[in-house]
């Protein structure tokens, strides 16, 4: 009887605990999908509504070879200006995935994730709003001229 009784508990706790790590295998491989944004707003309120935009920054006139920083939900500069022939270089810092399109579809990154870049020649004078595809309140803007 005594037996019975803690071999019964012992499974429930076994249970338990087999639930648990499943939850949170699932809870962890959503995050890394980059499908909850929740979590990792540390960096600085950019966060609600799953990214900044940041396309009516100050403009950041650079020269034929730029890069722009994805960090914390946000395109850094977020208003670039670089001449026609310009290689624009895209970095991701952040844990989710993302990447840079522009709203009008004429180009686009593809999807990185962290650590990874992405360049693209912009060979044609033209000014570009642009955002990420996973998260579409991140956007920023890119004038070549
Ligand atoms: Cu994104």
């Amino acid at each position: 009887m005594t037996f019975k009784r803690s071999s019964s508990l012992f499974l429930l706790l076994v249970a338990l605990v087999t639930g648990v790590v499943v939850m949170s295998a699932v809870a962890f491989s959503a995050m890394a999908r980059g499908g909850w944004d929740i979590g990792w707003g540390m960096g600085g309120g950019h966060m609600m509504g799953g990214g900044a935009n940041t396309s009516n920054a100050p403009v950041s006139v650079g020269n034929s070879t730029e890069s722009v920083a994805i960090r914390d939900f946000a395109f850094t500069p977020g208003n670039l200006q670089v001449p026609v022939g310009a290689k624009v270089t895209w970095t991701n810092y952040d844990a989710a995935p993302h990447d840079a399109t522009a709203k009008d579809g004429s180009w686009g990154t593809g999807i990185f994730s962290k650590g990874e870049s992405k360049t693209l020649t912009f060979d044609k004078a033209g000014d570009y709003s642009y955002y990420c595809t996973v998260h579409p309140s991140m956007v920023a803007r890119l004038q070549v001229r």
